[in-house]
């Protein structure tokens, strides 16, 4: 059985090669895998992310891997197209177990306008791309979703790089995918990666006050930062968004915890710490890919004892 294309984790892929990874592995594999088409981007082009449900079973509980909310953050993509690799081909039984035992979301691209401009015209573009001041183009859509909207660590100018749009959800790629993350039936696990900082971070963004499951999430969140730090002596910090790194309001995060109560949700703010930024060498991906997974691990195996 062909398990995936000539793709490697050597360099960062193009959104062409994304999309046609993603086709082959759903051809190679219709029993587990799903094509999904999140809607729509400003510019026309699909959202798209597989669905992997191993055996296809029913009920079981839902995990998104969100990757690339920000254009330049690469490795971002790189991750989440790793992770859906290790769940398809690791021969490790407790790596097969994990990834029988849910249903994983893989949305490799949520950005898709802005990855394509940071490929081709702008390697340190963030935001979207439609249009709403005379002069500049482009929304934050981790600030564009309806929670707090435009409260804090966002601006109101389109030429800056946390503009939150005009109102919540004036980016069709936040729009769209809010909704499907509303209608899934039985999400359990949320985790978006960004770059760059080295943090896991926990809701919320829009205030420091600790809710909800805070301390449970801060307890996993230990051994998960304690387990990544193995490999390399990799160091990550830990904490609420608010807290650790800084206010931002109208963030993916924020809205699904907050709406919707899920139990696990974790940011990543992947490698490095400031030496490359945004522009991480392709020869980090996989280490930085083998130590968030030992964490992801850790993270999911604490969350089933709970
Ligand atoms: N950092 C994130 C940002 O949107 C973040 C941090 C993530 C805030 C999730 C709120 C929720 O600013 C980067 N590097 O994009
Ligand atoms: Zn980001």
């Amino acid at each position: 059985k062909e398990r995936s294309s000539r793709l490697d984790w050597t360099r960062y892929w193009t959104l062409t090669e994304i999309t046609s990874w993603l086709k082959q592995l759903v051809a190679n594999q219709p029993d587990d895998l799903q094509m999904i088409n999140i809607g729509t981007s400003h510019e026309g082009r699909p959202i798209l992310g597989v669905k992997l449900n191993i055996g296809n079973g029913t009920g079981k509980k839902q995990i998104i891997l969100e990757g690339t909310m920000h254009a330049r953050e690469w490795i971002s993509t790189a991750t989440v197209t790793w992770i859906l690799n290790e769940l398809l081909t690791s021969e490790i039984p407790e790596i097969k177990v994990l990834a029988a035992n849910y249903e994983w979301i893989i949305l490799p691209v949520i950005n898709v306008d802005g990855y394509e401009y940071s490929w081709t015209s702008d390697r340190m573009w963030r935001k979207t791309r439609q249009r709403f001041g005379r002069l500049c183009v482009g929304v934050d859509p981790n600030r564009n979703f309806d929670n707090f909207f435009n409260q804090a660590g966002t601006s109101p100018n389109p030429c800056r790089n946390t503009y939150a749009g005009p109102f919540p959800f004036s980016e069709p790629e936040t729009k769209q995918y809010s909704e499907f993350m509303a209608n899934l039936p039985n999400l359990a696990g949320y985790f978006s990666f960004h770059s760059f900082g080295q943090m896991l971070l926990l809701p919320y963004g829009y205030t420091q006050e600790l809710l909800d499951n805070y301390d449970e999430l801060y307890e996993i969140g230990q051994k998960a930062v304690a387990a990544l730090r193995v490999r390399y002596r990799t160091r990550y910090r830990l904490g609420s968004i608010a807290n650790v790194l800084y206010y931002a309001t109208g963030n993916s995060l924020d809205w699904l915890k907050y709406n919707y109560q899920t139990n696990v949700t974790y940011v990543y703010e992947l490698r490095d710490r400031g030496l490359n930024r945004f522009i991480l060498p392709a020869s980090q991906i996989i280490p930085n890919c083998l130590e968030v997974f030992d964490s992801l691990f850790v993270i999911l195996t604490e969350a089933q004892k709970k």
